[in-house]
Formats: structure tokens, C-alpha cells, sequence
């Protein structure tokens, strides 16, 4: 066995999950990048539901702009080519300025959803540092494009708001370090990157630096560390997070790194379902990207009351989302994702005490149903909570309960009514979702 798959090397760094975070159902995940400049990809649906060897030539990720623009042929290329005259990927960098950014009304809308925590890019896979990074010479944010330290700004605001603060940062892509061609495949992402030892100590210093500046409660890589890292001893990831824990017994890793350890798993969209067991984190955009996308408009982008059954058919299941903003060039939260965010927000603050302590239903005598919507929790005092969506219902909503939940009460929480449960019937009397139809 491969030193990096023993789980014993990985042992003693075993803890029980932090009380925020085993709280905590709903974060803000942010990618705010370069790519923000062109704000290009073609919306072609989730990940998870678009076959991979459709996926990179048409990838909805705009974050991707810097791979999808050399494929040849894709149509992000040919775009590339006609506005931009087929400029190099780094003009968008001092292209981007952040000049309306105001790192306060950021978290004012963060604190609004009721987000318990916040975890922005610090450098995605076009290896462009969002702060002052070591050895990234002036191929960051502070020396060029926004000429401002945006992850300590955001730490900042978002702290003075009372939210968490993570990092997410992309140890197994970094498009600058390498002259790999572009990824076409999944495959090609997982052979195409910098494995060796240079590399490795050029990220961890970057991760270790994130450690000691900002004091982030989270560190969530992304694709895989570099192999080189993977080992026991020093310039290892044991170490980085050993020490970690050391200066912040709050904090939680992620488990994108490649190894056998991890506080809690993640899964995107529809990928990575199997990885929802003990303790999870689904993220997604609010639209098909996490990159800001100019082309996303309603079609693609959740409303208010479709985030609130995403949310609520999460934490049913016993995860927590990280749900992403993508801010513009600018430094705006584009209007078409506040509008969603803000009336998501009123529904969530409404049940995010309850969701801190509730657990999924496991007795099988309820079951999740689409029509009507219908979730199930559980409250530590043993009582049952109906999430049901009772829009376009006037007349209410009549579900079927068994097993012990055959008399008491239910609360609903989405919509405006009553629930009771008796005989064996769960009846949600008449009501709207606040913010209207989905
Ligand atoms: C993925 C990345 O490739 C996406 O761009 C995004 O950062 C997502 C959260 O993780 O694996």
C-alpha cells in the first residue's frame, strides 16, 4: 500500500467535527477571478448531468475560461478569438479592477441569507493569487488588475459580520506553473497537472501563508495535492495540518486533496453523490457556473424558492450547502443572484435554528415527495418537521405519515399555514411561499 493510502498515517489527527461547522447548513462559497472580465460560458447544464466528453469543449464553468478558450474549435474559442482578438489570458487580470467592491455590502448580503460561513477563491487553476501570495511575483491582485489584498478584505467584512471565514484554493491545477495542453476529459484532469516536489512547495507555502495571515476556519482544496506532498514529514500535508489545528482547533479541511483524511466530504451538483454520507457539503452555483457568467439569465439561475427546496432537501439528508456567488469584474454581486439570495434569505433566517439542530428521518415512514414537495426532519426533542412547498395549492396539501409519527403535530416551514398530523395524515392548511411562486 501506497504511503498516502494508510488511514493510520492520518489517524492521529482524528477529531470530532467542531460544533459550528456540525451546526452550520449553509455557506457562501465565492469565485471572483480574472475570468470575471469575460464572464463567458455556454450555460449547458449541471455537473453530473452533461456527459464529460461533452462537458470541456462547452463547459458552463466560466472560471474555466482560461482552458475551454484552447480547445480548439470550442465555441469559447472562437468568441475568444473574435472579441478579444484572441488576447492572452492575463491581459483579463489588469483588465480587472474591482472598483465598485465594497467588501461591508458584500457581507451585509451574506449575513442576510444567513450564511454561518463564507469561503472565497484564493487562487482558482489560473494560479492567479487573490492576495500577496509567496513566489507568485506581481501575478496577484495586490500588485496587479485590483491592486488590493481582496482574500483579507473579504476575511475582514465577513468576520465583522459574525460569519466564518475559509479559503478555497486550487492545489491540483495551476494552469501557470505548467505548459500542459488543456484538459478535455476528466481523465486529462487528473493526469495533466503539477505533481512534483517544486510544485508542492509552492502551494503549501501559499496554504500555509492563508494559515497564518487570515486564520481561516476552513481550507478547501480542490482537484487533488500535488503528489509529491502526500508523504509523511515535513512538506507534507500531515504537517500543514497538524499545525493547523494547532492554531485553530475550530477549523475543518475538505476532502479534495487526494489522501484518506478529511473532516467532511463534498460533492458538486449532481457529481459526487456517494460521497454524501457521515458528515457533507454539497456546493453549486446559483446558476450553472461559479465564475460570474454574463450569458446566465432566469432559465438557468435557481429563484428564491427553488434555492429554499435545494437547501431544505439537503439538509434532509443530513448535509449543508455552500451555495456560490459569482461577483462581477466590478466587484458587484450581479442583480439577477442578490434578487435570488435575498429572497431565499427571508425563508432561510426563518428556519436556520431549527436546520442547526435537525436530523434526517430514518424510520421510513415518511418519504420525500416530489409532488407535493415534501422533505422531513426531525428535531433533537423528537418532533416532526414537514418542509413542504405548498405553492399554487389553495386548498392545502395532504401528505401520509406511519410508523411513530402517527399522532402530533408537524410544523411547516416553507409557505404560510398549519400542519397537524392525525391519523396517519400530515395536513398543511392553505398558504404561500412569502416570495411567490417558483
Ligand atoms: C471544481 C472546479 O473545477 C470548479 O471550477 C469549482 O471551483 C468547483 C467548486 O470545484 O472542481
Amino acid at each position: 500500500m501506497a504511503a498516502t493510502e494508510d488511514p493510520t498515517l492520518w489517524s492521529d489527527l482524528t477529531r470530532p467535527l467542531p460544533d459550528w461547522f456540525a451546526r452550520a447548513r449553509f455557506g457562501i462559497f465565492i469565485h471572483w477571478g480574472a475570468y470575471a472580465v469575460p464572464a463567458w460560458a455556454e450555460p449547458t447544464g449541471a455537473l453530473g448531468a452533461v456527459p464529460d466528453d461533452e462537458w470541456f469543449a462547452h463547459n458552463p464553468y466560466a472560471e474555466w475560461y482560461f482552458n475551454t478558450i484552447r480547445i480548439e474549435g470550442s465555441p469559447a474559442a472562437r468568441r475568444h478569438a473574435e472579441v478579444y482578438g484572441g488576447a492572452p489570458y492575463d491581459d483579463f487580470l489588469d483588465a480587472w479592477r474591482a472598483e465598485r467592491f465594497d467588501p461591508a455590502a458584500w457581507a451585509e448580503l451574506f449575513a442576510a441569507t444567513g450564511a454561518s460561513y463564507v469561503v472565497p477563491t484564493t487562487k482558482h487553476h489560473d494560479g492567479i493569487a487573490l492576495w500577496d501570495a509567496p513566489g507568485t511575483g506581481r501575478r496577484n491582485t495586490v500588485h496587479r488588475g485590483p491592486q488590493r489584498d481582496l482574500v483579507g478584505a473579504i476575511a475582514e467584512a465577513v468576520r465583522a459580520a459574525g460569519m466564518r471565514f475559509g479559503v478555497y484554493y486550487s492545489g491540483g491545477l495551476d494552469w501557470s506553473v505548467s505548459d500542459f495542453p488543456p484538459h478535455r476529459s476528466g481523465a486529462e484532469v487528473g493526469e495533466l497537472r503539477p505533481r512534483d516536489a517544486a510544485y508542492n512547495a509552492y502551494a503549501l507555502l501559499h496554504v500555509r501563508d492563508l494559515v497564518d495571515r487570515y486564520g481561516p476556519d476552513v481550507l478547501w482544496n480542490d482537484i487533488n495535492w500535488p503528489d509529491a506532498g502526500k508523504r509523511d514529514g515535513a512538506w507534507s500535508l500531515h504537517e500543514l495540518f497538524s499545525d493547523f489545528y494547532a492554531r485553530n482547533p475550530d477549523g475543518v479541511v475538505n476532502d479534495r486533496w487526494g489522501i484518506p483524511y478529511a473532516d467532511y466530504r463534498t460533492s458538486e451538483y449532481e457529481a459526487g453523490t456517494e460521497n454524501e454520507e457521515g458528515a457533507w457539503e454539497n456546493c453549486r452555483g446559483i446558476g450553472f457556473s461559479f465564475g460570474y457568467n454574463q450569458v446566465e439569465d432566469e432559465q438557468s439561475t435557481l429563484s428564491g424558492p427553488q434555492l429554499s427546496r435545494y437547501l431544505g432537501d439537503v439538509v434532509s439528508r443530513g448535509g449543508r450547502l455552500l451555495l456560490n456567488v459569482g461577483p462581477t469584474a466590478a466587484g458587484e454581486i450581479p442583480e439577477i443572484q442578490q434578487r435570488s439570495l435575498r429572497s431565499f434569505g427571508r425563508w432561510h433566517t426563518a428556519v436556520r435554528d431549527l436546520f442547526a439542530t435537525a436530523t434526517p428521518v430514518i424510520d421510513g415512514a415518511v418519504a420525500p415527495s416530489e409532488e407535493p414537495w415534501t422533505r422531513w426532519l426531525q428535531t433533537p426533542d423528537g418532533e416532526l418537521v414537514a418542509l413542504v412547498d405548498q405553492t399554487d395549492r389553495p386548498d392545502g396539501v395532504t401528505v401520509a405519515v406511519g410508523g411513530p409519527w402517527a399522532t402530533g403535530t408537524a410544523r411547516l416551514l416553507i409557505g404560510e399555514g398549519e400542519a397537524t398530523v392525525t391519523d396517519g395524515r400530515l395536513t398543511v392548511r392553505t398558504g404561500a411561499l412569502p416570495d411567490g411562486p417558483a
